[in-house]
């Protein structure tokens, strides 16, 4: 059950490190009771096309995107293991019935674990196949009675600069890293809070303990090491929209028609492909037309790109 604080209370009283290992091997014993079996949506968006086929673990895990760490796609599988994951508790506030710190632990413990295997297609033109362990975020959010005045909701990843060098200097972004949703895409059940992945639980680089996975929008959105949750009145100021507004739209939808201003969205290079194997065409809503589009209906996506 959830157990509610209304103050922050020091990491170090959260929760007993023993739990780190609970964890993992709740992940592993769900999977296995077959409590996860494929998530509801795994591939149902692609009914027209083959079954989706997960991208190698190897390539998941070793090509990352964690600016926090690196700029680089390769050193964050390193680096991000002194990234302290354990114990951790999520701060959830804003306009909401049952504000709190909530123990990470508390909060895994009232929800199903799935699997849901997504396309993941990052705004810089490539794109792969992630079999992710994780539950709704809606559900998340019932448990906690968003008020009505709730619009929009902000994650914010950890800042904790002693382990995130790139913390450490405002030059490329400012920290922390921030993201949000409308109301109506955080409560859309392909919107998930992912805690592992490949059936096992998640690796540092790719988001631990808890990340945010949004498959029909580019992957900046699908922030990483979350420690704040809050549900605004307003839009909140996304890291990548701030920091070059006319590059990075507040929705970030997948859109092949919608160029970025300097590349193509059209196609895509999908990981682990053959050097010869043509590139993807992109899908509008990377795929997931059918599930969203409605929540778009009456926008024009060129403008709220
Ligand atoms: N906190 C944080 N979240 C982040 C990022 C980041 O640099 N920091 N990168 C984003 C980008 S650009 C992408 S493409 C995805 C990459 O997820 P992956 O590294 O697990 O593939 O994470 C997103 N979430
Ligand atoms: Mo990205």
């Amino acid at each position: 059950m959830i157990i509610k604080t209304h103050k922050s209370i020091p990491s170090s009283e959260i929760t007993d490190p023993a739990v780190f290992k609970q964890r993992r091997q709740l992940i592993k014993a769900m999977l296995a009771l077959g409590i996860t079996g494929s998530g509801v949506y795994s591939g149902f968006a692609d009914a027209k096309e083959a079954p989706l086929t997960a991208t190698s673990a190897d390539i998941v895990k070793n090509h990352t995107n964690y600016y926090e760490f690196t700029y680089n796609k390769t050193d964050a599988t390193a680096l991000a293991q002194a990234l302290p994951i354990d114990p951790w508790s999520v701060e959830i506030t804003g306009e909401v019935e049952q504000p709190g710190v909530y123990h990470l632990e508390d909060l895994l413990s009232q929800q199903t674990l799935k699997e849901y295997i997504y396309r993941f297609r990052c705004v810089e033109a490539w794109s792969m196949v992630v079999p992710w362990v994780g539950f709704p975020l809606a559900s998340l959010l019932k448990k906690v009675k968003p008020l009505s005045s709730a619009q929009f909701v902000q994650f914010t990843t950890l800042f904790d600069p002693k382990s995130m060098p790139n913390q450490a200097d405002n030059r490329m972004l400012d920290w922390p890293y921030v993201e949000g949703l409308r109301m109506d895409e955080a409560m859309h059940p392909l919107t998930i809070l992912a805690t592992g992945m490949y059936g096992d639980s998640l690796p540092k680089q790719n988001g631990a303990p808890l990340r945010l996975v949004v498959p029909w929008k580019y992957g900046f959105k699908s922030i990483k090491a979350i420690v704040k949750i809050e549900l605004l009145k307003r839009a909140p100021l996304s890291t990548w929209s701030k920091s070059a507004p006319n590059d990075y739209g507040f929705y970030a939808n997948v859109n092949p028609d919608v160029p970025h201003p300097r590349w193509s969205q059209s196609s895509e290079r999908v990981l682990g492909a053959g050097f010869f194997t043509p590139r993807r065409k992109t899908q509008l809503f990377n795929g997931y037309a059918d599930e969203v589009a409605g929540l778009y209906s009456n926008m024009d996506l060129r403008h709220f790109f």
